[in-house]
C-alpha cells in the first residue's frame, strides 16, 4: 500500500535510497533521522521504506514520519514477505528512468550512512557496475560468522564475484543493473545477497567493494538465529549450488564430455602404438596421454568454452591447459594411492573417487587458468560508454 503520494515530478537524476524493515519500531525513527541528516541532506534523493508484517506498530511509526518528510516513501503490506522477496519486490518497484541509480541499504542501523561517501566516489569512476560496503570489522558470534565465511569462500571460488563482502547489504547500483540481477534471484531463502553477488558476476557486472564501518545491532537480527543455522547453511548452500549450475551446468557436461572422448583417444592410440607398431606400453601411454590433451583441448576450444571471451593468446591457453592436464593427473594417481593405501578401499572404487575429484580439479583449474572470462563478457574498453553520470550534490 503507498501511504504517500510520489513528490513533485522532477527533471533532475534522483538517487532511490531503498530499505527494508520489519519490526523495527524502536529504531527506525533514529534511522531515517541519521538518513536524512546525511545522504537525504546532500543529495537529490528519495527515500524508500518497504516494511511488512510487522506486529510492534513499525508501519505506523513510518506514517507518521512520512506526514513530515517530503523526500520518504512508505510502502506496507500486512503478511510478512521475508527479506529474499522483501529486497527482490522492493528493488524492481523502482522506476529506473526517475532513478537512475540506487542505493541498498539495511534498515536496522547497522550501516553508517556517512559511508555513502565513499560508496558515491567510487561508482562516480565508473568501474563499477555494482559498489559494495565491505564490512572490515563485523562482531558477531562464532555461530554466524563461520557458516559465513565458509559460504563467502565457496562463493568466491564458484564464482569470482571480485569483492570479499559478498553478502553485504549496502550497495550503490545502476538501478537497471540492480533489477536485472534482482529478478533472476530466486534460491536463496534466507540471504537474498549472497546469490545476487553471485549472479551479478555470472552476468557479467563488474563489482568493487570499499570499506565501511558495521555496527552492532539494535534489537535482535530478524533473519538468523542460532536453531536455525543448520537449515540456513544447508538452504543458502543449496541455492549457491543451484545458481552455478544455472550458468554452468551446461558447461560442466560438455567438458565431461570431452574427458570421455580423450579416454577413448588414450585407448584408442594405447592399441595402436603398442599392439599394432609394438612400442613399450608405458612409452606409448605417455605419448597417447599427450596425444588426448591435445585433443581435449581443441574440443574445449571449439566446443566446450567457445562462448568465453579469450583474454590471453592461445598458445598461452595450450600450454595452460597442458599443465592443468598433466597436474589432473597426479591428483587421479595421488588420490588412488590415498584411498587404496590409506583409506583401504577397493582400488577400482578407489580409482572412481579419484576420477570424480581429477574431474573437478580438471574442470575449476581449466577455468581459472586457460578458459578464465565469462561466456559473451565484454572487455573493459567496450563498456566504458555505461559510466553513469547520476546523482548530483545538492
Ligand atoms: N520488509 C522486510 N524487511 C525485513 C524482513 N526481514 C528482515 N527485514 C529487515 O531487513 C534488514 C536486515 O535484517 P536483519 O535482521 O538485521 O538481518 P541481519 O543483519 O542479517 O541480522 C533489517 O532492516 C530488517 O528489519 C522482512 O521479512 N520484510
Ligand atoms: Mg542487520
Amino acid at each position: 500500500m503507498e501511504l504517500q503520494a510520489a513528490p513533485e515530478p522532477s527533471a533532475r537524476p534522483q538517487l532511490a535510497v531503498v530499505m527494508p524493515v520489519h519490526n523495527e519500531a524502536a529504531s527506525v525513527r533514529s534511522v531515517i533521522d541519521e538518513l536524512s541528516a546525511t545522504i537525504v541532506a546532500a543529495h537529490a534523493v528519495t527515500l524508500f521504506v518497504f516494511e511488512d508484517g510487522s506486529k510492534d506498530g513499525t508501519g505506523e511509526v513510518l506514517r507518521e514520519i512520512a506526514a513530515s518528510m517530503p523526500a520518504l516513501r512508505v510502502s506496507t503490506s500486512p503478511e510478512r514477505k521475508g527479506y529474499p522477496r522483501a529486497v527482490r519486490d522492493a528493488i524492481l518497484s523502482i522506476d529506473p528512468h526517475k532513478f537512475p541509480v540506487l542505493l541498498f541499504l539495511d534498515g536496522d542501523g547497522q550501516y553508517d550512512p556517512r559511508d555513502f561517501k565513499r560508496l558515491l566516489a567510487e561508482f562516480r569512476t565508473g568501474d563499477a557496475d555494482i559498489v559494495n560496503g565491505y564490512r572490515t570489522r563485523r562482531t558477531e558470534p562464532l555461530y554466524r560468522s563461520l557458516p559465513s565465511k565458509f559460504l563467502r569462500r565457496l562463493e568466491g571460488l564458484l564464482f569470482n564475484p571480485g569483492c570479499k563482502d559478498v553478502t553485504s547489504a549496502f550497495r550503490l547500483m545502476r538501478t537497471e543493473v540492480a533489477q536485472a540481477v534482482a529478478r533472476e534471484v530466486r534460491y536463496s531463502p534466507y540471504n537474498f545477497w549472497l546469490e545476487f553477488t553471485a549472479r551479478a558476476s555470472s552476468m557479467g557486472y563488474r563489482q568493487v567493494e570499499v570499506p565501511v564501518s558495521y555496527r552492532v545491532r539494535e534489537g535482535a537480527t530478524k533473519v538468523y538465529g542460532l536453531w536455525k543455522m543448520p537449515k540456513i547453511l544447508r538452504r543458502e548452500l543449496g541455492a549457491l549450488v543451484h545458481t552455478w549450475l544455472d550458468y554452468h551446468g551446461p558447461e560442466v557436461v560438455r567438458f565431461a564430455s570431452v574427458g570421455l572422448t580423450g579416454a577413448l583417444v588414450i585407448l584408442g592410440l594405447l592399441w595402436a602404438l603398442t599392439g599394432v607398431a609394438g612400442i613399450p606400453y608405458l612409452v606409448s601411454a605417455a605419448l597417447a596421454i599427450e596425444a588426448s590433451i591435445l585433443w581435449a583441448f581443441a574440443l574445449h576450444e571449439r566446443w566446450t568454452f567457445r562462448r568465453i571471451a579469450k583474454s590471453q593468446s592461445l598458445v598461452r591457453r595450450f600450454l595452460a591447459y597442458n599443465l592443468v592436464a598433466l597436474a589432473g593427473l597426479a591428483v587421479n594417481l595421488v588420490a588412488l594411492f590415498a584411498f587404496t593405501e590409506l583409506v583401504r578401499m577397493f582400488y577400482l572404487v578407489s580409482e572412481f573417487l579419484a576420477i570424480v575429484i581429477a574431474f573437478g580439479f580438471n574442470y575449476f583449474a581449466s577455468r581459472r587458468f586457460a578458459w578464465t572470462g565469462r561466456p559473451g563478457a565484454t572487455s573493459r574498453g567496450e563498456d566504458r560508454t555505461r559510466v553513469p553520470k547520476g546523482i548530483e550534490d545538492d
